[in-house]
């Protein structure tokens, strides 16, 4: 099973934490999670990788951040693998963060609105800075949710059409979360909600993950030199994978659906039935391969699954429990 790449927006301020989050998910990749790991096509950037997120375990001070971004837009694509067997391919889009800004200029949004649009999953960062407190009328101007919910519905609901059978995945990334973490978890979900409340009403067709991350609970007190031990960086990635899975087996059962009704159509007529003697053959053929799939599809899904029962996820605007 490989299925095609899945393009990847993450949106966010400039300083949100995007790329930090980039290197720490990258090199939790690495090591996987049940079997599961992630690793770029090109190898010199899996280096490059590797090494600005190896500065940021041995540098102390401010130097020990990544830069930040030097072009628009960065591009990398990664392959992600179970026990090796490369199942999909994902295109990462880091960008510096301009777009959402007022000061963003044309190019800036058109490119922006070109990946989002071509984008099957969306990955909002919001940075634990702007929660540390219940949200105000400011946290909008702070984090850019107005500008956000305005990408999501120019960009992604008029050309997604998401809907309650299709849904769209975001994940809603909690960046920083050392910095909210004496909050009580609830009530920072509370607060991401009202600020994104289009993405939880019934039957508008989002799959929305709430996933607070970190680079290391002592980071609040002191981001240059606190040790860095990454939380639930991965998440995001195995939620984006895992709908993908989701979409791509819903797909299946429907051509499954459909062979299995050809087929009984031909066999209520005996004189189809006979005419059509070698075409339901190729069905049969056919149906065992979509079984296959299917199993494997599910199988997939299942050790993703566990790995996402920590988090909060919504379809629909209902609180749901992903299984298969
Ligand atoms: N407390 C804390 N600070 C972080 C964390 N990750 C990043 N930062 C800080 O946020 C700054 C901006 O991060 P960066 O990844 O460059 O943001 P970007 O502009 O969205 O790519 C960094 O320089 C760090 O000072 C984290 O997990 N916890
Ligand atoms: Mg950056």
């Amino acid at each position: 099973m490989k299925l095609e790449d899945i393009k990847t927006t993450i949106l966010g301020t400039t300083g949100s934490g995007k790329t930090s989050y980039l290197l720490g998910m990258y090199a939790v990749m690495q090591t996987g999670v049940q079997g599961f790991t992630l690793s770029a096509r090109d190898m010199d950037v899996g280096l490059d990788l590797i090494e600005r997120w190896e500065q940021l375990l041995s540098l102390k001070g401010e130097d020990r951040w990544p830069a930040p971004n030097a072009g628009t837009i960065e591009h990398y694509t990664f392959d992600f693998s179970y026990g090796f067997r490369a199942i999909e391919g994902l295109e990462w889009v880091d960008y510096r963060g301009l777009a959402l800004s007022d000061r963003s200029s044309q190019q800036d949004v058109h490119d922006l609105a070109n990946y989002l649009s071509e984008s099957k999953c969306l990955f909002l960062c919001i940075s634990g800075e702007y929660l540390t407190d219940k949200i105000t009328p400011n946290t909008v101007r702070e984090i850019k949710s107005d500008r956000m919910n305005q990408f999501i519905q120019q960009c992604i609901s008029n050309n997604h059409n998401p809907s309650k059978e299709q849904p769209f995945p975001i994940a809603i990334i909690i960046t920083k979360y050392d910095l909210c973490h004496h909050r009580d978890k609830q009530a920072v979900i509370e607060d991401i909600r009202k600020l994104f409340q289009a993405l939880f009403t019934p039957d508008s067709g989002w799959l929305v993950m709430i996933c607070p991350v970190s680079l290391g609970k002592e980071l609040c007190e002191d981001p240059d030199t606190g040790n860095i031990v990454p939380v639930n960086n991965h998440l995001p990635i195995v939620f984006a994978v895992y709908s993908q899975l989701r979409t791509y087996g819903i797909e299946l059962k429907e051509k499954r659906d459909n062979i299995n009704k050809h087929i009984n159509n031909c066999n209520q007529n005996t004189l189809l039935k006979m005419l059509k003697n070698q075409e339901i053959k190729q069905n049969n053929e056919e149906l065992k391969t979509i079984d296959q799939e299917i199993s494997t599809v599910e199988e997939n899904m299942q050790l993703l699954a566990k790995e996402l029962q920590q988090v909060s996820i919504f379809l629909n605007g209902s609180e749901v429990t992903v299984g298969v």
